[in-house]
């Protein structure tokens, strides 16, 4: 479609200022077509920055290797610019709207010199639905194109959707490259060095821009930046809740179905347990969504959830038939893979995929790569390597994940990877106590982010560290506060899961995956009154006959699993107490120290 034939003037004005601030060679809007997507895939291939995979074993699927300054996303060039830095609180890199605004305007004239400026309308949440938000990116990065293809509902129907004066969330995006006159990328990623790149949030005026990134979550900007840090802000505004959650259906054998949302950070299991094959008979999973939830009270007074998204943007390593037999299922055809390694037959290969590669690859900086089980060589696909690919094609998809009126909350999930302490499953004694479990989470450092330090144990509230648009304190206050919107009765437990447990010599305590159904197994009888607890000074725990105990582990490693780690608890409790909660000054509700407290009263009896 040509700009001139927009109907939306404002839309029309913006994309038109955009155009004279980043001078394009062309302008492009999105239909969001098929045969769009197979045009840019073609371009790309030709190009040399995709690499078509072998037609018979992936179709429609594409290889991309990213800039190694370009691999995952960048938390310390990520700004939420409030007008104020007290809204954007302690956890948020904050620059003043203005002049964020000036540095980036600077950035941004002729950076699409060169290039097309794509215009991309994208809806989070099915189109026309009443909870979907429209927004609207501009990016001069074909690979983001067909990337939000996939991620979100793109094109003509959207606009439509938006009509002549429907509200959207406008959003800038350039790689931050401008090609010289004749000059092309010559088969290499683009994006800018990373002191240039920047992630900017405006929440008041809800803008988005972004600069310097082609990577994920730096530049599908409806994922994090539009569904969780934007949303956040409208959701607390709005009285809802926006949250890094998977969302899945767990059917029990007689056929009685709960749902169930979790917070993980980042690379610590959502993709995985929303995809879990449970190893318990007669049970069933199957996954809504397994990044991003949206939950709204319904007229009942229950939390109801929805996954705003399209399509998944997974980890591939450790992504096994083994591990996630749905995943492997899904990405079989029509995917984008991203810094994974490639295979002499052209099929991709990473850490973890259930079995040794045949001869030489090409890892994902392009350099042939010869596996030796004996020898500690780098991986051959970087452990933040990716695919994207439709959520239509799970196989293990709920027939509601659509729905525009969500699904009935049973229980909330939060959790981490905790190599100690941390029990396999602990369950709130009250939403209140479930907030405090949720505001204390920990979690070693994954790959998902460049900029930190890989294994260190860091506070990652609710799993929205990195992506809560507004002072965290408040976010904390906004949980609490919500549950006064209905009957304790219909607010869904709460409980605190940790698949990561290891021994003294660094091995798993708990096999994980989907045997983690075993503690979904119990909460759902928990939630339909009939699981056993037993109350401790950190919260109800079931008791050792209460789950059900995997072949591979032992009973004396269950009752690690399951025991309360008085000293590993107190160190918790010293750690907040000192480093984490008074970071939050006097925006932490006082409740949160109430029970702080009383929890360490129940430790040290
Ligand atoms: P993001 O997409 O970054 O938000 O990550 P995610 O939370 O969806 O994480 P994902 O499910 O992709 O898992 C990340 C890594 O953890 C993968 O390498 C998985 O194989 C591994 N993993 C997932 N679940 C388990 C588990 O139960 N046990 C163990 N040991 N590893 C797991
Ligand atoms: C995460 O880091 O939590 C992701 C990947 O889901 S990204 O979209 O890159 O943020
Ligand atoms: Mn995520």
């Amino acid at each position: 479609m040509e700009l001139k034939e927009l109907k939306h003037k404002k839309l029309k004005k913006w994309i038109e200022d955009a155009v004279e601030l980043m001078q394009p060679d062309n302008v492009y809007v999105c239909d969001g077509s098929k045969t769009e997507y197979e045009r840019l895939s073609e371009q790309m291939v030709k190009e040399g920055l995709a690499i078509r995979l072998n037609a018979q074993k992936r179709p429609g699927c594409l290889l991309f290797r990213s800039d190694p300054s370009d691999v995952a996303r960048v938390e310390n060039r990520t700004f939420i610019a409030s007008r104020t830095q007290d809204a954007a609180g302690p956890t948020n890199n904050w620059i003043d709207p203005v002049e964020l605004k000036q540095t980036m305007t600077d950035l941004y004239r002729g950076c699409m010199r060169g290039r097309t400026m794509y215009v991309i309308p994208f809806s989070m949440g099915p189109v026309g639905s009443p909870i979907a938000k429209i927004g609207v990116e501009i990016t001069d990065s074909a690979y983001v194109v067909i990337n939000m293809h996939i991620m979100t509902r793109v094109g003509t129907r959207v606009l439509d959707a938006l009509g002549g004066d429907g509200e959207f969330v406008p959003c800038y995006h350039s790689v931050g490259k401008p090609l010289k006159k004749g000059e092309s990328d010559n088969g290499t990623w683009p994006c800018a060095p990373l002191e240039k790149k920047y992630i900017s949030h405006f929440p008041e005026t809800r803008e988005i821009w972004s600069y310097g990134s082609g990577y994920g979550g730096n530049a599908l900007l409806g994922k994090k930046c539009l569904a969780l840090r934007i949303a956040s802000v409208m959701a607390r505004d709005e009285g809802w809740l926006a949250e890094h959650m998977l969302i899945l259906k767990i059917t029990n054998p007689q056929g009685k179905a709960k749902y169930i949302a979790g917070a993980f950070p980042s690379a610590c299991g959502k993709t995985n347990l929303a995809m879990l094959v449970p190893t318990i008979p007669g049970w069933k999973v199957e996954t809504v969504g397994d990044d991003i939830a949206w939950l709204k009270f319904g007229s009942d007074g229950r939390l109801y959830a929805i996954n705003p998204e399209a399509g998944f943007f997974g980890v591939a390593p450790g992504t096994s038939e083994e591990s996630n037999y749905n995943a492997m299922k899904t990405i079989e055809k029509n995917t984008i893979f991203t810094n994974v390694a490639l295979t002499k037959d052209m099929d991709v290969w990473w850490e973890g995929i259930g079995y040794e590669p045949e001869g030489t690859l090409i890892d994902w900086t392009g350099k042939e790569w010869v596996y030796d089980k004996n020898k500690n060589n780098a991986p051959a696909a970087h452990p933040n390597s990716r695919f994207t690919t439709p959520a239509s094609q799970c196989p293990s998809i709920a027939h509601e994940w659509e729905d525009p009126n969500g699904v009935p909350i049973s229980a909330f999930l939060f959790g981490g990877r905790r190599a100690h302490t941390i029990p396999l499953v602990l369950e709130s004694k009250n939403w209140l106590h479930g907030v405090f479990l949720g505001s204390i989470v920990g979690s070693e450092v994954t790959a998902a982010a460049l900029d930190l330090k890989v294994g260190q144990v860091r506070r990652d509230p609710f799993a929205m560290l990195p992506f809560c648009g507004y002072h965290m304190g408040d976010y904390f206050k906004h949980w609490i506060h919500i549950a006064r919107k209905t009957t304790p009765d219909k607010l869904p437990k709460i409980y605190f899961v940790n698949w990561f447990r290891k021994t003294d010599d660094d091995k798993w305590l708990w096999p994980g995956y989907g045997d983690n159904s075993r503690v979904l197994k119990w909460i759902f009888e928990r939630c339909d009154g009939s699981g056993k607890a037993v109350e401790t000074p950190i919260g109800n725990m079931p008791p050792l006959d209460a789950i059900d105990r995997p072949a591979s582990v032992s009973a004396q490693d269950m009752e690690i699993l399951l025991k309360v780690d008085t000293e590993g608890w107190l160190q918790e409790v010293d750690d907040i107490r000192r480093n984490h909660y008074p970071k939050f000054g006097d925006h932490l509700p006082k409740e949160l120290y109430e029970l702080l407290d009383e929890m360490e009263k129940g430790l040290r009896k």
